[in-house]
């Protein structure tokens, strides 16, 4: 059965223009005027343009003493009401557990998936065991390999492992990523803050200011370098991580940048709020920052430092945010944020003209789908790219409210804003997953998305002063210095 979009303007990362678009087997098979289908969707009035992917999210994720409480199931049924038609979640070995292991048990969790899916794997621990299965995960198609630079005593990796990880990626066409915090000056911040007796959600904000996240991006910049691999920088939220993002662009180097929807539109005020379950249900790392900072992660976005906008979905009931009462450090991190990333992203973005539509697609689908080598496939309506598509309304508006959203948790950070611009229907791979509003997902329908190392933007970062090339050795065998 085929089905064609009619009537509708087919927005993309460079073009806006009318035409029809029919989907068949999956695929998009054609794209012009006056086209016919077994079945039709009506567009007028309406943009058509590719799905969403959010290349950040962490669904049924083992996180401080509980589970993130979105599912693949609740949390890729979110992502489809908002126009999102595929994730990217992260596969998180426990210290010591081996990759292929960690990934076994995500595979496993992604049946439930109502859209298309890929890992990333995070680099939690380092050893022989996980430089050699580095090797058989690019082998499955996942060839993005994610670092913590913070929770130390958990999750993160100290430099020495970070520089040995960064060049097995290099060896292996790989991209790295980091949470870039210094997790050491962290941990210092949140011993002192409890032992004064500073217990609350605030301080959670105070123990991580932005300087932390400066310095770590700058620290993971240079240390690419010198490993001679691009670098992906998760959740900006700060002038001073962009700072270090725009400085190493200008530079020449390969590094992107992502600012969360939740950084673009909220701020630090909120942790002040006087019910501790208000300001509990927003703590996230990096926290959020003053509005100035968010200016900065809008103008990145502009002019093109930043690169893609994410989620980090990763939520949890207010029953879980509530192991933290009398300690801020046990509040499980994390917010929500996959159904209201495109409709807040519209509304704040493209209606107050600080991004324009292109440039909506881009940083929503376009962008990331080539960083992560999956370009066209996913983030571009082109024929043969699967029908990933969303049919945007820019006039249908709505209140947001825990009250009708499809997150298993109980409240939205965003609930009581108004958006401007919403999905008339969303489709994955060619299924109707939402028409007018009403979802209508089926769970397994999502498939794994693999994909190959070694994409054009996979290249070394400054190849005129690569590190890792052989260099000549002068007489007395005394390694050349510099470059
Ligand atoms: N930050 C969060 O807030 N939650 C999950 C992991 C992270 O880095
Ligand atoms: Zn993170
Ligand atoms: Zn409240
Ligand atoms: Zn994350």
């Amino acid at each position: 059965m085929s089905t064609v979009i009619k009537n509708g303007t087919i927005v993309t990362a460079d073009l806006t223009y009318r035409a029809d678009v029919l989907v068949e087997g999956g695929k998009i098979a054609a794209i012009g005027p006056g086209l016919a289908g077994d079945q039709v969707l009506d567009a007028s009035g309406c943009y058509v343009m590719p799905g969403g992917i959010d290349p950040h999210t962490h669904l049924e994720m083992p996180f401080m003493g509980t589970y993130s409480a979105d599912d693949f199931e609740s949390g890729t049924r979110a992502a489809l009401a908002g126009g999102t038609t595929m994730v990217v979640d992260f596969a998180l070995p426990s210290p010591g557990q081996g990759l292929l292991d960690a990934l076994r048990m995500w595979d496993n969790k992604a049946g439930r998936a109502n859209c298309d899916y890929s890992f990333h794997m995070a680099v939690t621990w380092w050893g022989e065991q996980v430089f050699d299965e580095m090797q058989a995960v690019v082998g499955r198609g996942i060839t993005s390999f994610k670092h913590f630079m913070a929770y130390k005593g958990a999750l993160m990796v100290n430099d020495d492992e970070l520089f040995a990880s960064f060049r097995r990626c290099a060896e292996l066409g790989a991209l790295p990523m980091v949470h870039a915090e210094n997790g050491d000056v962290v941990a210092e911040m949140c011993a002192r803050l409890l032992a004064e007796g500073n217990t609350g959600p605030e301080a959670h904000a105070y123990s991580r200011p932005p300087q932390v996240e400066g310095e770590a991006t700058n620290r993971a910049i240079m240390i690419a370098d010198m490993a001679g691999v691009p670098l992906y920088v998760v959740h900006t939220s700060c002038e001073d991580s962009h700072e270090a993002i725009r400085r190493a662009r200008m530079q020449g180097k390969r590094v992107w940048g992502e600012p969360l929807i939740q950084h673009l539109t909220l701020d630090e005020s909120e942790y002040f709020h006087p019910d501790w379950d208000h300001a509990a249900r927003r703590v996230m790392s990096p926290p959020f920052r003053s509005k100035a900072h968010q200016d900065s992660l809008w103008a990145g976005l502009a002019s093109g430092s930043l690169s893609v906008v994410a989620t980090d979905h990763c939520a949890f009931t207010t029953e879980q945010k509530r192991f933290g009462k009398g300690d801020f450090t046990r509040i499980p991190n994390g917010t929500g944020g996959l159904e209201d990333r495109m409709p807040m992203l519209w509304t704040h973005g493209v209606t107050t003209g600080r991004i324009t539509m292109n440039e909506f697609v881009a940083v929503t689908s376009t962008n990331i789908a080539k960083i992560l080598n999956m370009y066209p496939k996913k983030g571009a309506v082109l024929v043969g790219a699967d029908a990933d598509l969303v049919v945007w309304d820019a006039e249908a508006t709505k209140t947001i409210s825990a009250a009708s959203q499809q997150s298993a948790i109980d409240y939205n950070v965003f609930e009581g804003k108004q958006v401007k611009g919403l999905p008339r229907y969303t489709l994955s791979r060619g299924m109707v997953a939402v028409a007018d509003g009403k979802v209508q997902t089926r769970e397994g329908h999502g498939q794994f998305v693999a994909r190959e190392p070694g994409a054009a933007v996979n290249k070394a970062l400054s190849a005129w002063k690569d590190l890792t090339a052989p260099r000549p050795v002068p007489r007395g065998g005394i390694p050349a210095s510099g470059v």
